[in-house]
């Protein structure tokens, strides 16, 4: 048991330190070249019983007696930590997903420290209201409505933004009270686990903050979803794995918020700047190579820009930089791992087969040294299809999109919606009349017009329909990670 993090391999932290989980050792590999960079050790069930009662502790002992304030200013220096160590932060979160530099140091490790900071504020902004009322014998009441934590959150996050995304749930849990268990994806458990030595650093209690490693199904993760004394889970992840976890939390009712998958559509309407929507396309297919669930998948052009717009988006697909995710030119790392690379793979073969054609991709990527054995793949753009194709309707999640055209903005709308995903949607208009009868018309949860991935984290953040449920973000937050109480006084 060590409080600083092992260089070896990838241990567990429980109750302020790092300890080896008793489960098998796993590997965790670097999807530029393929090669191992350390064992990891996987959580047994009685391991995430110890980390579960070590939060379940922590919330009775020095931590439930913080005040609000207090806890403002932890959450504040945590953030400040994550700052001054993040070339340590940088390291870890690049090996273990290949994103390239340029996109990690200004999105991923900035917004795990933002994170921090935005739910910070929300720590001072617990209130309740109060309903004075008169009692059948004409005496005064105050009803006083309060908050309280929810208890021990189970958070279960996934690969593609490793840090971003489990500090987006720790950061409001930890805010309003809680305690949390993390399961990191087995993809990329090494950020989650450096954060251990920088709530030590700081001061957060021992038992506040604990990790657990391992996979899904009869593993770690499944184990932390059905432990009774884990109070609620808060999980990011494929619409499938939703389910598989509501229905284990539903045996014991556990509260659920679930952040899934879309299949985004962008529109561009015949008034749109057409600079503008190339370059937010680009940005909104291939960032991160394809791997944000806000990436759009589906684009839908009018007719009279079709040409135009598709001709500048193979131009700038076929100037991106597929590379060394550490040198400052490559803008495009490689996907996740060889399976994802095989899906995304399978999923181009069965576009061409439903009757794609495919305007740039569909060649095998020519890396050099090392990285021919990376998961790299071709910035890929299709037409030609029918919008009931499969490869139209159902989720890849890699650097790829198909682009149709449409002739009025009813259709364009209906089209846009015909998914059973609601995540996101962005529109190109410089009609503010139309901007605010698409976005009213489009069944998702966030539009974004003449932008994408725009983040103002006091904003509710979720899907609708199997893209998610629920909200987090400011003080929508607090709905997820506090309980209500109402006290009923008589005066
Ligand atoms: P995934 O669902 O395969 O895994 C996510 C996490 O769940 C991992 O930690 C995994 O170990 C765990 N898990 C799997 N089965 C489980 C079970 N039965 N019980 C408990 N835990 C279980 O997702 P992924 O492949 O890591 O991530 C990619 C997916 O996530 C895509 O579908 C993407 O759209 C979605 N995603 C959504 C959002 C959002 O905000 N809506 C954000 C990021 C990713
Ligand atoms: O920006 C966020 O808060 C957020 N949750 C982004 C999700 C991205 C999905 O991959």
């Amino acid at each position: 048991m060590t409080t600083t993090l092992p260089k070896d391999k990838l241990p567990l932290f429980i109750n302020g330190a790092y300890v080896d989980g008793r489960g098998q050792l796993f590997d965790d590999v670097n999807p530029m070249n393929g090669q191992r960079i350390l064992g990891v050790t996987e959580a047994t069930a009685d391991d995430v019983d110890d980390a579960v009662q070590a939060a379940k502790a922590a919330l009775r002992g020095p931590w439930g007696k913080l005040t609000d304030q207090e806890r403002s200013r932890l959450l504040l220096a945590i953030a400040d930590e994550i700052d001054r160590r993040q070339d340590d932060f940088l390291k870890a979160e690049i090996d273990d997903t290949g994103k390239p530099l340029s996109l990690a140091s200004k999105i991923d490790i900035p917004r795990g420290a933002a994170n921090f900071r935005a739910f910070a504020d929300l720590a001072l902004r617990m209130t309740g209201e109060t309903y004075e009322m008169q009692t059948p014998d004409g005496k005064r009441a105050l009803n006083l409505i309060s908050r309280h934590p929810v208890g021990v959150v189970g958070v279960i996050c996934p690969w593609n933004l490793p840090l971003l995304l489990m500090t987006w749930k720790v950061a409001p849990a930890l805010a309003c009270g809680n305690t949390v268990v993390v399961k990191p994806s087995e993809e990329t458990p090494h950020t989650a686990t450096l954060l251990g030595e920088v709530m030590n650093a700081v001061g957060v209690p021992k038992g506040v903050y604990n990790v657990v490693h391992g996979f899904g199904p009869g593993s770690a993760g499944e184990a932390l979803v059905q432990h009774p004394d884990v109070d609620a889970i808060t999980f990011t992840g494929e619409s499938a794995t939703g389910t598989a976890i509501m229905k284990d939390a539903a045996n014991l009712l556990k509260p659920v918020s679930f952040e899934l998958g879309g299949k985004n559509p962008a529109i561009v309407f015949d008034d749109a700047d057409l600079d503008v929507a190339i370059a937010t396309g680009l940005r909104s297919v291939f960032a991160n190579t394809g791997q944000v669930c806000l990436c759009t998948e589906r684009i839908y052009v009018h007719r009279s820009l079709f040409e135009a717009y598709v001709e500048g988006m193979v131009k700038g697909a076929e100037q991106l930089t597929l590379g060394d995710p550490w040198q400052s030119t490559t803008t495009t790392g490689p996907l996740i791992s060889a399976e994802h690379h095989a899906k995304v793979k399978s999923c181009v073969k069965l576009a061409k087969e439903e009757g794609a054609e495919l305007l740039c991709g569909d060649v095998p990527v020519n890396m050099k040294g090392e990285m021919q054995n990376g998961s790299y793949f071709c910035p890929t753009i299709a037409v030609g299809l029918d919008d009931n194709a499969r490869f139209c309707r159902e989720e890849v999640f890699g650097p790829i999109c198909h682009i149709a055209p449409f002739d009025d903005d009813d259709e364009a709308i209906a089209r846009a919606n015909d998914t059973e995903y609601g995540l996101c949607a962005s529109i190109f208009t410089n009609d503010l009349n139309r901007a605010h009868r698409a976005s009213a018309a489009l069944d998702v949860g966030i539009t974004w017009v003449n932008n994408w991935f725009l983040r103002d984290l006091r904003t509710p953040f979720g899907g609708s329909k199997r893209s998610g449920i629920g909200r987090e973000g400011g003080i929508y937050s607090l709905e997820f990670y506090t309980e209500l109480k109402n006290t009923c006084l008589t005066l």
